[in-house]
């Protein structure tokens, strides 16, 4: 059983993740990284699972990696840090999550926020990475995910100064989809999870994947792979279904093949 999360079971297909770390403000030491790729691992296989919300308190999403901890590795320790793999585990889950945040999101907090597919955030909540301040760099994705959500300008103004943005700034600049009010972010989060949840699971995989090609391919390969995925669900008994449906006009239910 984790101890550094709290895991609301699986309704409607939209599992819960709540980081538990209240004290050092949700501050991702190996132990909760390694958690949250374990139960991201598990959640992968899990057919209840179409969806995971992550979340943190009305404080902090997360303010970062373990500053403690990452005190007491030197450049050896860093080349062989476990969090790598875990953070590998994470990028490598192949459902949508949705990030829902208030409070703090910074340093690897951004970063496992910007892991995330969607970001809805309160308007208390503040994004940045200031890594910068500690004399090192963003290393889970920060320079690279940051700048292609908000741009080379912004995304340089917030690795070098450190400075983070706030909710507002961070909607304007495409970095987060929605802001809420605080004690709503999580409600907000977790009806987009369920809506999703209830599509076909293999076009929101596919879909999902050809998204994500267009963040790191040229156009041409992306909407080739887009054809590619496009044309796959064509075999699929969950198309015929969701067309049946609106000929039917009834409600789709999808079975996931
Ligand atoms: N690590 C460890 N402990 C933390 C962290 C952190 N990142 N952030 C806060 N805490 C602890 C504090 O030490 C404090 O503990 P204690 O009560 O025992 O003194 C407790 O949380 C509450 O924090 P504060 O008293 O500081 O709360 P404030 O409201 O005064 O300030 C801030 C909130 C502004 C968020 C402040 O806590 C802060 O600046 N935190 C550090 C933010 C930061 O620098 N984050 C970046 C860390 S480096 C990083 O994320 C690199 C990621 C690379 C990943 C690569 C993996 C391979």
């Amino acid at each position: 059983m984790p101890t550094t999360l709290k895991i609301t079971p699986p309704q409607e297909g939209v599992l819960c993740i709540t980081l538990n770390r209240p004290e050092a403000l949700n501050a991702l030491n190996t132990q909760l990284l390694g958690e949250l790729a374990d139960t991201l691992n598990n959640a992968n296989s899990d057919n209840n699972v179409r969806a995971v919300v992550i979340t943190g308190n009305a404080k902090a999403f997360a303010a970062g990696a373990d500053i403690n901890e990452m005190a007491e590795r030197d450049l050896v320790g860093m080349l062989e840090d476990p969090r790598q793999h875990h953070w590998a585990t994470i990028t490598r889950f192949r459902k949508p999550i949705i990030a829902a945040v208030n409070g703090y999101a910074l340093g690897g907090g951004c970063e496992l926020a910007m892991h995330a597919d969607i970001i809805i955030a309160g308007e208390n909540a503040l994004f940045g990475q200031p890594e910068i301040n500690l004399g090192i760099m963003p290393g889970a994705g920060g320079t690279q995910r940051l700048l292609r959500a908000v741009g080379k300008s912004l995304a340089t103004q917030m690795v070098l100064t450190g400075e983070p943005i706030s909710a507002r700034h961070a909607l304007e600049a495409g970095l987060i989809s929605e802001i809420t009010q605080p004690e709503l972010t999580l409600e907000r989060a977790m009806a987009i999870a369920t809506r999703i949840a209830a599509k076909a699971p293999l076009a929101v995989r596919l879909a999902r994947e050809s998204l994500h090609k267009a963040m790191d391919t040229d156009l041409a390969t992306g909407l080739r792979f887009e054809r590619h995925a496009f044309t796959l669900l064509a075999g699929t008994a969950d198309r015929e279904e969701g067309i049946r449906a609106f000929q039917e006009k009834r409600p789709a239910t999808f079975q996931g093949h």
